[in-house]
């Protein structure tokens, strides 16, 4: 089998999340040129804005990167089409079934990974002719699904033939190695990138990132069928008594919208969705995308290394040394 390295044509296996209003040309050709695959997130803008975010990102960077589609968009059909057309290196998708779409990115010579949050979802992607899928646990900041990473991604593993990525409460070179562990090729992280120097979105969303701790990481929406994690603000403590209070799911939909651009674009993080997973509360410093890189693959080796305090006397214990 191809590693994602070979088949994405990158130097580290470590892909940035397509983050809604966040994941501009900006960060994204900041991590491919690091070695990773940046990825610009359509969210919910029209094909013109997405066209030329490809194009601006081209201007920066010669190395492949990616968009994100997200599935529920109202432009879907046309910034599906404006992929095909820019000719990306991949396409992921989230918060659906990206099946009706597959022929069209995969006779553009698109490599085509899809988000799923189970090992159906993951055996159907499959099928339609997926080139690997991302197995995202609900640690993981936005949408989210029912399962935690731990016990998504080696389900995946074993239920597919194509790659694994693994996305969800990874922060650091740990996380990367213990998703190797559980059978993973790679992994997508976005919450680390969302400080990143090159993220262009509102320094009060850096800092509320930066200031969190291991619990701000809150679920709302659970009552409506689309859970979103975000972290603990005045919106999501009126958004859990509205849904505690019984409103329809319609209400509280409507009480949402908008709330993502309102954090992301003009920085209200009290009234706005902050958007971040569950390491939030370990991320404790703004690097550039290369310099995050390059501390997680250093931090990757030392752990697979054994150099991380305790690990050698413990594997040696295991090992009945
Ligand atoms: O998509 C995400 N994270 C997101 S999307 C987003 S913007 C948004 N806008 C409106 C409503 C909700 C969110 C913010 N964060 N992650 C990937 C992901 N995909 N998580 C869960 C899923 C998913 C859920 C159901 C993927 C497929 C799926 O399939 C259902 C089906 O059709 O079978």
């Amino acid at each position: 089998m191809k590693t994602i390295c070979d088949l994405l044509g990158i130097s580290y296996p470590i892909i940035q999340g397509g983050m809604a209003w966040v994941a501009t040309h900006s960060i994204a050709a900041a991590v491919s040129e690091a070695g990773g695959l940046g990825i610009i997130a359509a969210g919910h803008a029209p094909s013109d804005w997405l066209r030329a975010e490809i194009r601006a990102c081209k201007a920066l960077t010669n190395k492949p990167f990616g968009v994100n589609i997200m599935l529920l968009s109202p432009y879907v059909d046309e910034v599906a089409q404006v992929v095909a057309e820019e000719g990306v290196s991949m396409v992921t998708t989230g918060a659906g079934n990206p099946g009706k779409y597959m022929e069209l990115w995969k006779s553009a010579g698109i490599k085509v990974i899809p988000v799923v949050p189970s090992v159906a979802l993951a055996k159907r992607m499959e099928k339609c002719g997926a080139d690997a899928v991302i197995a995202e646990g609900g640690e993981s900041g936005g949408h989210i699904g029912e399962l935690s990473t731990m016990a998504l991604v080696p389900q995946v593993v074993d239920a597919v033939d194509i790659p694994v990525i693994a996305a969800g409460g990874i922060g650091d070179g740990r996380g990367i190695a213990a998703a190797f562990m559980l059978g993973a090729q790679g992994v997508q992280m976005g919450t680390r990138f969302l400080v990143a120097k090159e993220c262009d979105i509102p320094d009060s969303y850096k800092q509320r990132v930066l200031k969190a701790s291991d619990i701000d990481a809150v679920v709302t929406g659970r009552s409506t069928g689309h859970p979103v994690r975000s972290l603990r603000n005045q919106l999501t403590r009126e958004f859990a008594q509205l849904e505690k209070s019984g409103a329809t799911p319609e209400e509280l939909d409507k009480f949402g919208t908008g709330a993502l651009r309102r954090a992301a674009v003009e920085g209200d993080v009290m009234r706005g969705s902050v958007l971040a997973g569950q390491i939030s509360g370990m991320i404790t410093k703004e690097q550039t995308a290369k310099e995050m890189v390059e501390e997680l693959i250093l931090e990757l080796n030392q752990v697979l290394a054994d150099k991380i305090e305790g690990l050698e006397t413990m594997v040696s214990q295991i090992k009945n040394e």
